[in-house]
């Protein structure tokens, strides 16, 4: 294995996070934010036209919407990257698909920085049992989802960087215990800071990849601009990813057949007229 997929994944393990730098270049990258920033205002139009729900890219009667990927052709080449996939495949092997595809800027100028928001994603996020099922706790010692946040803007705690706490991922509390059917005894406020908690830095255009138990959380985004974001969620060939509806927004034909190679296989499952590899 190539050292800095090592060392990223011996991070990615042990912390629960990790950061690919600068997997859009520097002389890429603004126009990949700007192109991100369109993408993201026609996309809830057109949604908005339709009735439908930008958020679960489902459309009016909550059937399947169109995958952003669609709205994102300059982006979507640096999903194949080879680092993001070394990591990817060294945590899962080779066969990986993305979940979700979504925009998560933050707006700018707000002053509330003590504000917070923890929890775990997808599958291990406690508060998606019916919308798309999550694991038991004690969460088992198995990496599940790669939560990878694109960040095309420079994240720092002047832009909102993410907040993680390093090693949660391990941890057999969780700071929305609380809103499980079960009503588990909450022991840790998800809306206050958390002891070890940290904000994430690094360059536009770079990759925060995180373990889907890690606790993290938005954070508020003090500057005067926008802090432009994607999420993709980058999971194992075993994962069921349709239950409960949330990620079955369709990849159209189009855009597909457009995609790099390396990209391909990722949104393979969603793709209009392929056939469902995970499912033959
Ligand atoms: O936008 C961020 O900084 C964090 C996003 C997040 O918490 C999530 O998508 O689960």
């Amino acid at each position: 294995m190539d050292a800095e997929i090592k060392e990223k994944v011996d991070q990615l393990r042990r912390e629960g996070w990790c950061v690919l730098e600068r997997i859009i270049p520097e002389d890429a990258i603004d126009r990949v934010r700007v192109h991100v920033q369109e993408a993201h205002a026609k996309a809830r139009q057109d949604y908005e036209a339709m009735g439908g729900h930008i958020g679960r890219q489902t459309g009016p009667n909550g059937e399947p919407g169109i995958c952003l990927i669609a709205y994102l052709p300059e982006f979507a080449p640096y999903l194949g990257d080879e680092r993001l996939l070394g990591v990817a495949q060294a945590v899962f092997g080779g066969h990986v698909r993305i979940a979700q595809t979504e925009f998560k800027t933050q707006v700018p100028n707000r002053e509330d920085l003590d504000w917070r928001g923890f929890h775990s994603d997808w599958p291990h996020d406690l508060t998606d049992g019916d919308f798309a099922g999550r694991v038991a706790q004690p969460f088992p010692n198995a990496t599940m989802q790669l939560s990878v946040l694109w960040m095309l803007s420079p994240f720092g705690p002047e832009t909102g960087g993410t907040w993680v706490v390093p090693r949660s991922h391990r941890d057999p509390l969780n700071p929305r215990m609380h809103q499980t059917p079960e009503g588990l005894e909450e022991r840790i406020d998800q809306f206050k800071p958390i002891r070890g908690e940290i904000q994430v830095v690094g360059p536009e255009g770079s990759a925060l990849v995180m373990d889907s138990r890690i606790w993290h959380s938005t954070a508020a985004n003090p500057s005067p601009e926008p802090r432009v974001a994607i999420i993709t969620r980058y999971c194992p060939w075993w994962l069921s990813v349709e239950f409960g509806g949330r990620n079955n927004a369709i990849v159209p034909k189009e855009t597909y057949e457009a995609l790099p190679e390396a990209v391909k296989p990722l949104y393979r499952h969603r793709a209009e007229g392929e056939e469902n590899p995970f499912r033959a």
